[in-house]
């Protein structure tokens, strides 16, 4: 898979990546198209019922990633948050996450534990240049697989510290070797998106999660160019989240379920995302 998603970025197109929560949305995202799926911290955290600041551990992401990667052959980009310690602690998770299918990584340069960068208000600690620098060494000198890719994130732009100190830190995690750059924003606009992405001079191409502002449509970001990437951050937790709520609803008021019934899926569909065809072919073969 790895090999796989190093291709397509060199196809000089924008991905399409979206998130993933469990083998069954997983599967849904390479159904309806994607190039890849997002391993997000931010969706496996909300199917917990906990809030995205480090509560869910390395072990309870992996074991989704390995999952996810039984299931479906996209490539898998895993967000590791913060790497789930220093540089060295960084080493054992590349090995983890390789071994588990995943394409690829991206690491945030905050302190750990991380808050939501979306947030609205908490602590929003960067690390010091060179530790996330190591940390980037690190990672790129624990991979096996030279197509790993390793997704340098700052949050510059999240913690208000502004322009050229992202540009600053971009250039920084480029110059330790990060194969791109995810830049990160939570303005309710794309301008400061845009602008750092007028502003990049660097060669590694850049990735975006535009949840905060939702009209960087596609044409808008291959207008700019530089960004390869655009990762759909938390929408299939949100639309679960919605048709749940919906349906839900619908059974209290109705008393029944008579009326959503033809409203969702059927259970034959069910049946096909779980593979029981393959079941029945099992049965034939050997239940004698
Ligand atoms: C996630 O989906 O976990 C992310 C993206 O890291 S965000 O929540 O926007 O920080
Ligand atoms: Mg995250």
């Amino acid at each position: 898979m790895t090999s796989k998603l190093r291709k397509k970025i060199a196809e000089d197109r924008l991905l399409h990546v979206m998130a993933a929560h469990s083998p069954l949305s997983a599967k849904l995202v390479e159904e309806a198209g994607f190039d890849g799926i997002w391993a997000s911290g931010f969706e496996l955290s909300a199917l917990y019922g906990l809030p995205d600041l480090s509560f869910v551990s390395m072990t309870q992401h992996l074991d989704m990633v390995r999952a996810m990667s039984d299931q479906t052959p996209l490539p898998i980009i895993a967000d590791i948050d913060t790497g789930y310690g220093n540089a060295i602690n960084v080493t054992h998770a590349i090995a983890e996450y390789e071994r588990a299918g995943a394409a690829a990584i991206v690491i945030e340069d905050k302190t750990f534990p991380k808050v939501s960068s979306l947030a609205t208000t908490g602590r929003q600690e960067l690390l010091r240049i060179e530790e996330f620098e190591g940390k980037i060494a690190a990672a790129l000198a624990s991979r096996r697989d030279p197509n790993f890719l390793v997704i340098a994130r700052t949050e510059a732009l999240i913690a208000g510290l502004g322009e050229a100190e992202a540009l600053k830190r971009a250039a920084a995690y480029e110059s330790a070797g990060a194969d791109m750059i995810l830049i990160h924003s939570k303005q309710k606009t794309p301008n400061e998106v845009e602008s750092f992405v007028r502003a990049w001079s660097g060669h590694a191409p850049i990735v975006i999660v535009p949840t905060a502002y939702p009209e960087m449509n596609a044409a808008r970001i291959s207008a700019l160019g530089k960004i390869r990437m655009v990762i759909y951050g938390n929408h299939a937790i949100r639309a679960s989240v919605t048709a749940m709520k919906d349906v839900f609803a619908r059974i209290r008021r109705d008393g029944g379920i008579h009326t959503v019934n033809k409203d969702i899926v059927s259970v034959e569909e069910i049946f096909r995302l779980q593979g029981m065809d393959r079941v029945r072919l099992v049965e034939k073969q050997f239940l004698r």
